[in-house]
């Protein structure tokens, strides 16, 4: 039997977004939400590195939350010193015999350079048994035309290694990661267990069709990247990030993976632990109905009687303080909307310099107009919807139009297609800017 721990996207460094109170933070050198991910990895490393008989720990990306896209800042301080202290501890408690495989995912590089910051917390003769594979490493195996795996023949046991790269965004890429995959499929009736481990997501097109098939036969498929701890089949799997980052994960499972995989039979027993017990502190959207009628007042009571829930004796507390989003829902006018961010600014304020009653860490809001789901009149992302139904042939009708306006001579199914290509590289970049 070999046995592995799988996880992934750990985002050390994550620091809690907009209308957030800053009283804690500024002595401490880390934010509490922050302070939270570091604890919860360090008991959660802890606990792994006591799991009797562990042959491997693999983690699938992500372990610093940046740099990342426009922010080209290193991790923070206390995210490195967290890495530090926790590797150390689980080389110690493992007495080294446990090695950990790591791949890069999209977040915590710095964006064209070779050098990485893994690299420059950590050198791999610090830890005799740390492989962490980059980017660069991919990039010289496809040059080479050579496999990116790692071998342990004691155990008898293969990874195969896929960190993040983005082989979709340039068809060059494309075709030449498309030519090599072929080295990373295992040999053909060995005795080992293949496993292949990567950052990336059919969602965003960054996990090879091989790598999210059975073509290759791999025993089991370490993932990372989506947020989830989740079955893609029944030996490919998501493992999630450690707590839900943004009010959108708090709907979704974290945790971690532990795989026990048969020598013989090949056969996979799965456990998943979910590890969102380790969270203290609500982090909840709250729904707040509002109706044109509403006065200031009602709707200053209506905001007052959720925040009060929140009222403590010991005020703030940098463990158990509350991240809320209110999401105020119902027919808005321009007045309404106007009312209510003014109003929540100003409850926000107040809320936050009573730090001594309030427990409250987060505090941000959202305005859903119900109108404009019934209006015919078409919002911009109806307009996206709509163009993204036929969207060939409807931008192409488009152009012809405006092209009969203006009386020009020019080549329309050239234009369609230069068009498209704008089109689906903007909402691409959309697509990634959503990302946390
Ligand atoms: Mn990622």
């Amino acid at each position: 039997m070999v046995k592995i721990v799988h996880m992934a996207d750990t985002h050390l460094g994550y620091r809690e977004g907009k209308g957030t109170i800053n009283k804690w933070a500024i002595p401490n050198y880390s934010k509490p939400y922050e302070q939270t991910i570091y604890d919860a990895f360090k008991k959660i490393m802890e606990d792994i590195s006591k799991i009797k008989d562990l042959d491997f720990l693999v983690h699938c990306g992500d372990m610093f939350h940046i740099p990342h896209l426009n922010n080209p800042h290193p991790p923070p301080e206390p995210a490195r010193r967290v890495l530090k202290n926790v590797l150390d501890t689980f080389f110690e408690n493992t007495d080294n015999q446990v090695p950990i495989i790591y791949v890069e995912g999209n977040h915590g590089v710095f964006r064209g350079y070779e050098y990485t910051p893994f690299e420059s917390h950590f050198t791999k003769k610090e830890y005799s048994n740390l492989y962490y594979f980059k980017e660069r490493d991919l990039l010289n195996a496809i040059k080479s035309n050579n496999p990116l795996n790692l071998e342990f023949l004691d155990k008898k046991v293969r990874f195969y290694l896929f960190p993040y790269f983005e082989f979709n965004s340039f068809e060059t890429y494309k075709s030449a990661y498309d030519s090599w995959i072929g080295n990373q499929r295992p040999p053909e009736d060995d005795d080992f267990i293949n496993i292949a481990v990567a950052h990336g997501s059919k969602i965003d097109g960054t996990l090879h069709k091989k790598v999210r098939s059975d073509d290759f036969g791999y025993d089991y498929i370490a993932l990372g990247h989506e947020h989830i701890l989740k079955e893609e089949t029944k030996n490919r799997y998501y493992a999630g990030c450690l707590l839900p980052l943004n009010f959108k994960e708090i709907y979704q499972n974290q945790g971690y993976i532990v795989v026990n995989i048969d020598n013989n039979t090949k056969n996979l027993e799965i456990e998943k632990i979910y590890s969102d017990s380790l969270l203290k502190r609500p982090f909840e959207v709250i729904e707040i109905k509002i109706s044109p009628q509403d006065s200031l007042i009602d709707l200053t009571n209506s905001i007052n009687e959720v925040l009060n829930e929140y009222i403590s004796d010991g005020g703030f507390d940098p463990i158990t303080s509350a991240r809320l989003k209110l999401n105020f829902i119902g027919e808005m006018t321009f007045e309404k909307n106007w009312q209510i961010n003014d109003l929540m600014s100003k409850i926000r304020r107040d809320t936050f310099s009573k730090a001594d009653k309030f427990n409250i860490l987060q505090l941000i809001w959202h305005i859903s107009d119900i109108s404009e789901l019934i209006e015919d009149e078409i919002g911009p992302g109806i307009v996206q919807d709509y163009i993204l139904d036929k969207p060939e042939e409807e931008f192409k009708i488009f152009v012809e139009e405006k092209l009969r306006d203006d009386k020009s001579q020019f080549n329309i199914d050239k234009l369609t297609k230069f068009g498209m290509e704008a089109i689906k590289k903007a909402l691409k970049i959309m697509d990634k800017e959503k990302e946390v």
